[in-house]
């Protein structure tokens, strides 16, 4: 398969410095050279061109960075609509922010070819406040409210070619959600498994189900994974950590489940902060993750879709 890599070196979307070194970091760990030795083809497209900021108007709610998020999801659109033409493109954040743009691009693509975009959402977070509900003001928050079309985005963020049908969406992992998104999530048909379900039914379970809903609607699948899904003492090296993650082996089993639906045509790798990693385990372990979701098997052996 070609894999098409497209960093997104974003980080104005959460406090803390250091997420925007991600794509390079997650290259200095070996993301290429597991996709080859797992047969891929890698054609690094590079980083998406630093915008200039949007000229939105001022906003009531204390959002930090408006304009140039607002800017960067636009020219991450613009990417993601290119580059989904072939190949699957693969998405290197940054912080949570970018999928606002990878996403978008990806459904308007998938509605010129007619088919039904799903989006895994592998997070801690919901990340599904509205610019008028967030009480940080951080647009890492909002991704995915934006993208399933929840109003107060428009002039504020680009307008959506195609918002994604909120029961082509699974949110997985999740053990952080303010008040605010509690009641926009009782509202949605959206999927949502967090770490409860997770405990109760396993990963293999909750998956199999969304993933059959996919093949069914002969969809194109979206990886969002946001590094923080993972449990903190696995992955130190996020901004926004949550007690109680995916361990190594539920991480592992999803991306292996996925890798065998043969059903993922792109993914987003966000959220890793190497500043606060601990020598470069974190990046180390989103890269292993990342060769499991592309086929890498314990014994070497591919296994059958
Ligand atoms: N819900 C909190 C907020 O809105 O600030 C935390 C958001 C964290 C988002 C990270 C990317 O997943
Ligand atoms: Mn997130
Ligand atoms: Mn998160
Ligand atoms: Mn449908």
């Amino acid at each position: 398969m070609k894999c098409k890599l497209i960093s997104v070196p974003v980080e104005q979307g959460q406090p803390v410095p250091g997420c925007a070194l991600g794509p390079e970091v997650l290259k200095d760990a070996g993301l290429v050279a597991a996709l080859r030795d797992l047969g891929h083809e890698v054609v690094d497209l590079g980083a998406v061109p630093t915008p200039q900021p949007r000229a939105v108007p001022a906003h009531a709610n204390r959002l930090k960075f408006l304009p140039e998020v607002s800017a960067w999801v636009e020219a991450t659109a613009g990417m993601a609509y290119e580059a989904s033409a072939d190949g699957f493109p693969i998405f290197l954040g940054g912080d949570h922010s970018i999928s606002a743009g990878s996403v978008s691009g990806l459904a308007r693509r998938a509605a010129e070819e007619g088919r039904p975009l799903f989006v895994l959402w592998m997070d801690a977070h919901s990340d599904f406040h509205t610019l008028d509900s967030t009480t940080s003001g951080n647009l890492h928050g909002v991704p995915l409210a934006y993208l399933c079309g929840l109003p107060g985005f428009e002039g504020y963020f680009p307008p959506l070619a195609a918002p994604l049908s909120p029961q082509h969406v699974c949110i997985l992992g999740l053990r952080s959600v303010d008040a605010a998104e509690r009641e926009a999530l009782a509202e949605t048909a959206m999927r949502v498994h967090d770490m409860s379900a997770i405990d109760r039914k396993g990963i293999a379970a909750l998956l199999d189900s969304f993933l059959n809903e996919v093949r069914a609607a002969n969809g194109l699948l979206h990886v969002s994974f946001d590094v923080d899904f993972l449990d903190p003492p696995l992955a130190p090296g996020v901004g926004t950590p949550v007690q109680g993650g995916a361990t190594f082996r539920e991480a592992h089993l999803a991306m292996e489940l996925l890798y065998e639906s043969r059903l993922v045509t792109s993914l987003d790798v966000v959220e890793l902060n190497p500043v606060l990693d601990e020598r470069g385990r974190t990046a180390g372990l989103a890269v292993e993750l990342v060769g499991s979701l592309l086929g890498k098997t314990i014994t070497g052996k591919r296994r059958a879709a």
